[in-house]
């Protein structure tokens, strides 16, 4: 667990945190980072807090790890949750639920691939789009540099992805080549990682913590009041920021990721505003500036590929989203529907 002399800077707070306490708030309320969400409890951490609570707010507002949360003083009840600088979420499959809060307040996401068979362009691209649309700054890691000759070729091609992009290569076995990352990896400073099986997500943990994530985990109470063995969520990285793994970051998917998607492509989302037509698909009509920019050689068919696809899965998940959400409108209709004609009869 946390050590208690932790102070909130180390925990990641921020003037982004504190210029959103009013003033009566700073006398009565004390400020607690989300370490991790168990079923029917809260694990909290502040600058002399570590405790549990109960669950807090519903749907979007609902807390989730990495969360800052106003405690109440006198009865450790919590009393707000603050503004998020970030948050990552995801569609629920087969739940009742339709969105489900992944993390929040994450300052920087590793998307770890390896300069092997997993590089992947457009895997890439789409860990950008879901970096940009959390609010999160997206640093690409290639591993496994100690295995290929040419590694500077996968980081050129990668940093073309995106005006500014970071690219690190290395060795995630390695400390000293890992160092790379420690810009990102200070006190107060959290990351999250993300990344196909295999490409040494674990072993880059491990290099970053000092751990053996293997045999980690956290006692908590469960609902039965009885002790049980969970997955931690943060973790304490040697150059003194934090580590946010959860399983869900492992299952992200594109929701509702227009804007991120509009940032990573926006050289095609430019060219579409020149087209003469506003709702041209770039196929048959004339003047179309993407074909024109295909013609000449400034936008890559791959890439246009690329674009098309992530935003067609896009769309699916938001109309599947959509339709949800209707069913689940008519459902409770229906179902008042049934409990008024149930009342009138029992009335008459
Ligand atoms: N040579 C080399 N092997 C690596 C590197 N990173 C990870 N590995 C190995 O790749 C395998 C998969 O790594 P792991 O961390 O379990 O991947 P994960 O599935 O992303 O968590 C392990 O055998 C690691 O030792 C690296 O940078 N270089
Ligand atoms: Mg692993």
């Amino acid at each position: 667990m946390t050590s208690p002399s932790l102070g909130l800077a180390d925990l990641g707070w921020t003037p982004f945190f504190s210029t959103q306490l009013e003033t009566d708030e700073l006398n009565n309320f004390d400020p607690v980072r989300v370490m991790a969400v168990h079923r029917g409890r809260i694990h909290v951490v502040g600058a002399s807090i570590d405790t549990l609570i109960l669950p807090f707010g519903e749907d979007e507002a609902a807390a989730t790890v990495g969360d800052w949360l106003l405690l109440d003083r006198g009865s450790i009840r919590p009393h707000r949750r603050l503004t998020r600088a970030s948050l990552f979420k995801r569609r629920a499959p087969g739940t009742g639920r339709e969105v489900q809060l992944i993390a929040a307040n994450v300052d920087t996401l590793f998307i770890v691939s390896s300069c092997n068979q997993d590089f992947n362009v457009a895997r890439l691209e789409r860990y950008l789009a879901m970096a940009r649309e959390a609010g999160v700054t997206p640093v690409v890691v290639l591993t496994k540099a100690d295995l290929v000759d040419s590694s500077q070729d996968f980081a050129r091609s990668a940093s073309k992805l995106l005006p500014g992009l970071v690219v690190e290569v290395l060795d995630a076995r390695e400390a000293e080549s890992a160092a790379v990352l420690l810009p990102w990896c200070g006190a107060g400073q959290t990351v999250a990682l993300v990344g196909s099986s295999g490409v040494g997500k674990s072993t880059l943990i491990n290099t970053l913590t000092g751990e053996g994530i293997a045999t980690q985990g956290i006692r908590a109470d469960d609902d039965k009041g009885r002790h049980t063995t969970t997955a931690r969520s943060f973790h304490r990285l040697k150059a003194g920021g934090w580590l946010l793994d959860t399983p869900g970051m492992r299952e992200l998917q594109l929701t509702d990721a227009e804007e991120g998607l509009a940032e990573v492509f926006a050289d095609i989302v430019a060219l579409t505003e020149q087209c003469r037509f506003s709702d041209c698909r770039h196929e048959t009509e004339p003047d179309c500036a993407v074909k024109a920019a295909l013609e000449t050689g400034a936008l890559e068919a791959e890439r246009l590929k690329r674009w098309r696809k992530l935003a067609a899965e896009n769309a699916r998940n938001d109309a599947s989203l959509a339709e949800r959400r209707a069913t689940e409108r008519s459902f409770g209709r229906m179902a008042k529907q049934v409990m008024e004609g149930k009342r009138r009869r029992q009335e008459e």
